[in-house]
């Protein structure tokens, strides 16, 4: 691995990121109590929750009171779509992005030029914990678009002053003459991604002409042994980032050198773990779903929103100097959501599919990695009067299904057409997903 330790003490916003504990909790306690106000007089769809809970501003004193106000989940956010949920005049608005994969009533979240700054100011923190200054050159293979990845590490890369490459994602070829020709020394993409950069450059013996020393790679779930596999690759330092649409993007956390969790941006956003069934606060150190609360945004500020991802935070110290808790990698999700190809799946959608082109909801999804890409199968059961159909009609209704599929998810989903009772009959929860890729870390 090049350049182990060599960026000890690299801090974008040093005072912040190396705050005392003490300090922290005044700012949470200083902005939370700001918020909830905010909101209270902002968002009606909220106060009305916080009034069902018998909750004003005025209980919530410091964020000792956080475990006071209601949850929100990603159903109230789609019931608010697009504009419920605003907390701003639209007019102070000057940016829109949206969660990956969902038609329909997708989830949709507004920033400010302010929320935009606090945005790109968490994203540079990420880089420059991965050892980036303005001497990088920094290529950034996230989809850029609705999709926050590309916009949220571009902002960030502006900041650090890295010489920014905003490749979006896609043309391999195009990306490893880019990577060559420019000297690129960070890559930002999905692990996924890296996984088969990295593969298609040593295919080309193009190793030695590459001078990447970091890559910043998040938005879906890899463990430690790719990560493994991606630096002895590609020889650099590999970081995982985390974030969701919901509460900004990526740079909620990141990973330091220490690679031993990732540092929440703790003055921005308050982090709680909770029983998923429950809805009880459990301690740091207990393993439970995160939950967000934004202390700093101004157009989209939600509070105790569920992210559904399952994890473990952490108080201890960090030998990188920042004091900012960590969460573990997600460990998995208290939803059946799937992150394929990049994008966000529901089996949900699916079965909407084929409810709409007449099948029963008698489906299984069967998702791997080969060759580092994910691949989605869909076995649908064939509804009576297919049976007596030749191959090539079959063949038709396949395609017609995989068309009507790529429509609702934005991605190619092969459909095998299956006889009638061949799919698995469950007596309790039906098993939908099987997924062999074996994503989340035991
Ligand atoms: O994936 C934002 C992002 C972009 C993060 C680029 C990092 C890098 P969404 O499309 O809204 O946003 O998906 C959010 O993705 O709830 C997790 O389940 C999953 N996820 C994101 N980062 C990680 C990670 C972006 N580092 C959902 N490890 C989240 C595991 C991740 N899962």
């Amino acid at each position: 691995m090049n350049g182990e330790d060599d960026n000890m003490g690299n801090y974008f916003q040093a005072e912040i990121e190396t705050a005392s504990r003490e300090q922290i909790k005044k700012w949470q306690d200083e902005r939370l109590v700001k918020q909830v106000k905010h909101v209270w007089d902002n968002m009606p769809f909220y106060r009305k929750r916080m009034e069902e809970k018998g909750v004003t501003p005025d209980d919530i004193k410091s964020a000792d009171d956080l475990h006071k106000l209601p949850f929100l989940t990603k159903d109230d956010l789609r019931e608010c779509y697009p504009y419920g949920l605003l907390a701003t005049p639209l007019k102070d608005c000057v940016r829109i992005q949206s969660t990956s994969g969902t038609t329909g009533k997708r989830v949709v979240s507004f920033y400010t030029q302010e929320d935009l700054d606090i945005w790109e100011d968490c994203c540079a923190r990420a880089i420059m914990a991965a050892g980036g200054t303005n001497e990088d050159v920094c290529q950034v293979c996230y989809g850029y678009g609705l999709f926050t990845g590309g916009p949220g590490l571009n902002g960030g890369s502006h900041k650090v002053g890295c010489l920014t490459l905003p490749m979006s994602s896609g043309n391999t070829d195009r990306q490893i003459m880019f990577m060559r020709d420019l000297e690129a020394t960070i890559l930002c993409c999905t692990p996924s991604y890296a996984a088969y950069l990295a593969e298609s450059i040593n295919e080309r013996g193009m190793r030695d002409q590459i001078k990447l020393k970091a890559g910043i790679f998040g938005a879906e779930a890899w463990t430690e042994e790719m990560r493994h596999d991606i630096e002895d690759k590609l020889g650099i330092k590999a970081y995982d980032i985390y974030g969701l649409t919901e509460i900004s993007g990526p740079g909620v956390s990141f990973e330091c050198e220490a690679q031993k969790g990732m540092h929440i941006n703790e003055d921005h956003f308050i982090p709680e773990i909770i029983n998923p069934d429950t809805g009880e606060v459990l301690p740091y150190g207990e393993k439970g779903e995160l939950v967000f609360t934004c202390i700093t945004k101004k157009a989209f500020p939600l509070l105790r929103y569920r992210t559904r991802d399952i994890c473990v935070l952490t108080e201890e110290k960090c030998s990188c100097g920042r004091t900012h808790v960590r969460m573990s990698k997600p460990l998995g999700r208290s939803d059946d959501m799937m992150i394929v190809k990049g994008v966000n799946v529901f089996p949900s959608q699916i079965e909407t599919v084929l409810l709409n082109k007449g099948y029963a909801p008698n489906y299984q999804i069967v998702v791997d990695r080969i060759n580092n890409s994910d691949t989605i199968e869909v076995r649908i059961e064939m509804k009576e009067n297919q049976l007596a159909l030749s191959k090539g009609e079959i063949a038709a209704y396949e395609k017609e299904l995989v068309s009507a599929l790529k429509g609702m998810l934005g991605i190619l989903a092969d459909v095998k057409l299956v006889r009638p009772k061949t799919i698995e009959r469950s007596e309790g929860k039906a098993v939908r997903i099987i997924d062999k890729r074996n994503l989340y870390q035991k």
